[in-house]
């Protein structure tokens, strides 16, 4: 028996395009799910961008007021791709409605507000996620279940980097349409919301919480042009941001991340090493994960020769996480896929009972660690960031 699940979707650019995507394909390969997506409403402030999308992705209509949206019976579920600073109302009213709520990262512009949304859907009691979707990568899978077969022993050090470059050029403005990020009332943050939170999720999924940061920021284009009032403003996003992090379980962290390294486009790493093995994934090169294995002697002989080395995986077999559901092994998939994963688990720990992850709850817990990232920086000492050493960061 099949249950439709009737979405309602506000925004609609990149993100709204990679969810719309993950939406049509769910059904062809994970066809046990009893849900079955419906594009029943875009919406938009814009009717007639609005439009055009819903039109590319048959969406059957279009509502320009999200309130109208939110309060409607015929949606089940709300996917918020709206720039950051929507979230919190947009969030808080469709769970007061009784929506399922699925939200585009980072979870708010601040922990006040993923405070207050974490509580709305608790006290709701509806299903909710948020799309960090590079969990879903399957290699990223894969590193987590090699740390989860105790591979790496005891962890000392986690290094990540997230970087871009496409706002170099001081003539790219800020505000308004793709450009919000740039906005920092829109958005919050510069790369420490829009990138680390990235970094952060996935390190505190493979590695356990962060305890306490010390951090760095720069912006280096001072003022922009802002699209809406098409005056030169100051810019008030960090467009990069470095820091050190303590772990609970006693290991270093290092995070760097930017939008001012020159030819990287989305070049998003991370290693973990530890006593007995190291991971290593790198975005550019998705399919792979390498692991670096140090056999423990069975006899006190020796523990490393002239074969040892890393291994590289390629991460397309049966057995390799969510590979099953695609191609015969050797052939590749790619982001769009992370997407489908994301909502294919959402929807599986909905039917099962067990929620999948990052609900809510455990994207607050980013949300703390951005935070204490940004204040460090303003008062250039260490912060706690105050994470729930209880979260389950395990489960999937
Ligand atoms: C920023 O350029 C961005 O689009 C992020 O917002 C996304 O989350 C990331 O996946 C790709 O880069």
């Amino acid at each position: 028996m099949t249950k439709p699940l009737r979405i309602a979707m506000i925004g609609y650019g990149f993100m709204g395009k990679a969810h719309s995507n993950a939406y049509r394909k769910l059904a062809h390969f994970f066809p046990e799910l009893e849900h079955r997506p419906e594009l029943t409403v875009l919406c938009a402030r814009n009717r007639e961008k609005a439009e055009e999308f819903a039109r590319t992705w048959s969406y059957a209509e279009v509502e320009t007021d999200w309130r109208k949206v939110v309060e409607r019976d015929d949606i089940d579920a709300i996917d918020i791709c709206s720039p950051n600073h929507t979230h919190v109302e947009l969030a808080i009213a469709a769970a007061a409605n009784g929506k399922w709520l699925m939200c585009e990262k980072p979870l708010a512009m601040n922990v006040e507000e993923a405070e207050r949304m974490t509580q709305a859907v608790e006290e709701a009691g509806i299903p909710n996620m948020v799309w960090f979707n590079y969990r879903r990568v399957p290699a990223i899978a894969l590193a987590r279940q090699i740390v989860d077969e105790q591979r790496i022993g005891r962890p000392f050090h986690y290094r990540a980097t997230y970087l871009q470059d496409w706002t170099i050029a001081e003539d790219v403005p800020q505000g308004g349409a793709a450009l919000w990020r740039l906005d920092v009332d829109v958005a919050g943050s510069g790369v420490t919301g829009d990138l680390l939170a990235h970094s952060i999720d996935t390190a505190m999924w493979l590695n356990g919480p962060i305890t306490r940061v010390v951090a760095d920021t720069e912006t280096f284009v001072k003022e922009r042009m802002h699209q809406e009032t098409g005056k030169m403003q100051p810019v008030g996003i960090d467009d990069a941001c470095m820091f050190l992090a303590r772990f609970a379980n006693g290991s270093m962290g290092t995070f760097e991340s930017t939008r001012y390294a020159r030819g990287r486009k989305n070049f998003n790493t991370f290693e973990l090493n530890g006593a007995d093995g190291s991971v290593h994934f790198d975005l550019e090169d998705p399919q792979y994960i390498d692991f670096f294995e140090h056999t423990r002697p069975a006899t006190g002989d020796k523990v490393e020769d002239h074969l040892t080395g890393w291994r590289r995986i390629h991460v397309t077999n049966f057995e390799h996480p969510y590979m099953d559901r695609w191609w015969v092994p050797g052939c590749t998939v790619g982001y769009e896929h992370t997407f489908i994963h994301a909502l294919a688990d959402f929807l599986k720990g909905v039917e099962s009972g067990t929620p999948a992850q990052p609900d809510f709850r455990n994207a607050l817990q980013t949300q703390r660690v951005c935070d204490a990232v940004l204040a460090s920086a303003r008062s250039r000492g260490w912060v706690d960031t105050g994470v729930e050493s209880t979260q389950p960061v395990a489960a999937v």
